[in-house]
């Protein structure tokens, strides 16, 4: 007879529990998920009797035969012995991979829960059938899951066990829904090898519609994702770049027309300093700290930044609630790692907001761009930037990151170098005196949501129409005859700022010769 051939792509685990199925039968909502598209479904019930849930699985096989869909069985393997399914699906805290197989026989689908690269490597080894490869984000669903790997984690097993030479399909599960599934499954992609599919819970079972939301995925599931879409390859051989400076002024002019709103989760130095660059871009400022708020104001059609540079446990969190928030809309988040590698809690709040969401644009000085990466052994030194690369490590080193991340990065210093992992450019634009103002790097994120919330079109290119407007301000202020050092030129620098904007509004374009 021979295993199945199996399709992977839309995996449904089950969930009886009020909480999910509330007063919903069971069987009639994986009827409907299997109507809407899933290709796969895994009985999962914690609780209940053995003759009761060989029972459940009975029920659920007549449906699953119907759509002519597998069905595996949460682990125990005893059910589905007894009910003849085509598998199981087993965690590390269940039976051993070999004995699973040496009961149900070579036939049968056996799946394995992993969550590190040893895991995952053991069990290929082991013969598994599949990979369900969790925990990706934080989940309601299941609160006592051994760890947060994020999308991060998940490619870096896909790489690795392809590197070992196995071609084990694999799935991701924890917090995946319609509003992350196309990014999880893009970001999740290592270079030698991409994910089969997605494994979810609450985002079929506790749907309204289960069909609906699974025709939803399912179609999600098969399209590229919008924002790919986004990186004009055109521009790919822009090597002076000409081409995406003379996409700075439409930026620009846009952020003028639209006003945007540029919601700062900002430290406790640069709060109104951010709000004044804002303004002076076009933009409409919000400084909003707390998490529960970004709910409604990711409605607005602006972006958010997380700055780090005050970071608190209560205020991870926030940033924690605010980016899900932000990614659940699909509105831009622009992220500036403050001081990342300086004590263990940054470390570790860059791990958190990493592991809990996508990430347009990520800017920090090299020491965090290096922590970011995951490659600093150096500890920084407050949050002043130390220099150790050169220009091409540099360029390699803001390529590399985007094209893990799928995203923007800029790496800002004398040099600035910005990267969407395709394309790469160095920005020497700026002045000395931008150094030694504080919040001059933060406010720049803040000018950079502005650009990215009104895009039309070009991620990369936004953010370089704010590099260039920011610093080509700069410029223009120090010379200015009445300033005389960093006090003076602070409301110069918000002058030039406005000016510049005044002037692309206009079609002025001159202060663009500088780029
Ligand atoms: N296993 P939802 S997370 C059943 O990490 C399960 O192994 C997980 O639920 C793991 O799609 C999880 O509602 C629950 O987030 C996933
Ligand atoms: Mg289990």
């Amino acid at each position: 007879m021979g295993k199945p051939q199996v399709d992977y792509r839309l995996y449904l685990v089950t969930d009886s529990t009020p909480a999910i199925l509330g007063d919903r039968d069971l069987n009639e909502v994986v009827e409907a998920s299997l109507k809407g598209g899933v290709t796969i479904v895994q009985l999962r019930e914690k609780k209940g009797d053995t003759a009761e849930i060989i029972a459940k699985a009975q029920k659920m096989q007549q449906v699953t035969r119907k759509y002519n869909v597998p069905l595996l069985i949460n682990d125990r393997v005893d059910v589905a012995l007894a009910v003849d399914c085509e598998g199981v699906h087993i965690g590390q805290d269940d039976m051993e991979l070999s004995t699973a197989r040496n009961l149900l026989g070579p036939d049968k689908i056996i799946g394995v829960t992993v969550s590190t690269v040893e895991e995952a490597l053991k069990a290929c080894e082991g013969g598994a059938d599949y990979l369900g490869i969790g925990t990706v984000y934080a989940t309601a669903t299941k609160t006592n899951t051994k760890d947060i790997i994020g999308t991060a984690g998940v490619r870096e097993i896909l790489r690795r066990i392809a590197e070992a030479g196995y071609n084990t399909p694999a799935v991701c599960i924890g917090g995946i829904n319609a509003s992350n599934l196309q990014r999880v499954l893009y970001q999740c992609a290592a270079p030698n090898k991409v994910l089969n599919g997605v494994a979810i819970v609450s985002a079929i079972m506790a749907a309204a519609d289960p069909e609906a939301a699974t025709k939803n995925l399912a179609a999600l599931s098969r399209g590229p994702p919008a924002f790919t879409l986004d990186t004009s390859r055109d521009l790919s051989a822009d090597a002076d770049g000409k081409a995406v400076i003379a996409l700075a002024a439409p930026v620009i002019r846009r952020i003028h027309d639209t006003t945007p709103l540029s919601h700062n989760m900002t430290n406790l130095v640069v709060q109104n300093f951010a709000a004044n660059v804002a303004l002076a871009v076009g933009a409409s400022p919000i400084m909003a700290g707390y998490g529960e708020e970004a709910a409604d104001l990711c409605k607005l059609g602006g972006a958010l930044v997380i700055n780090m540079g005050s970071v608190d446990p209560s205020g991870l969190a926030n940033y924690v609630k605010a980016l899900k928030a932000y990614n659940l809309e699909g509105r831009p988040v622009v992220f500036d790692p403050v001081g990342a590698g300086a004590t263990s809690l940054r470390r570790e709040a860059v791990k958190m907001i990493m592991a809990n969401g996508y990430l347009d644009v990520i800017k920090g000085n090299e020491g965090e761009i290096k922590t970011v990466f995951g490659n600093s052994k150096e500890q920084q030194r407050g949050v002043d930037s130390t220099s150790t690369l050169d220009a091409s490590q540099k360029a390699k080193l803001v390529r590399e990151l985007a094209s893990r991340e799928k995203n923007v990065v800029l790496m800002t210093g004398k040099t600035d170098f910005v990267s969407d992992g395709v394309r790469t450019y160095a920005i020497d634009n700026g002045h000395e005196y931008l150094g030694m103002v504080t919040g001059t790097g933060c406010t720049l994120g803040t000018a950079i949501s502005a650009a990215i919330a009104s895009r039309q079109t070009d991620r990369l290119a936004a953010v370089v129409a704010a590099i260039l407007h920011f610093e080509i301000a700069a410029e223009l202020a120090a010379e200015r005859p009445e300033v005389r050092g960093p006090g003076t030129f602070v409301p110069a620098f918000l002058d030039e700022l406005y000016l510049i904007r005044q002037a692309t509004a206009r079609n002025d374009l001159a202060w663009l010769a500088r780029a």
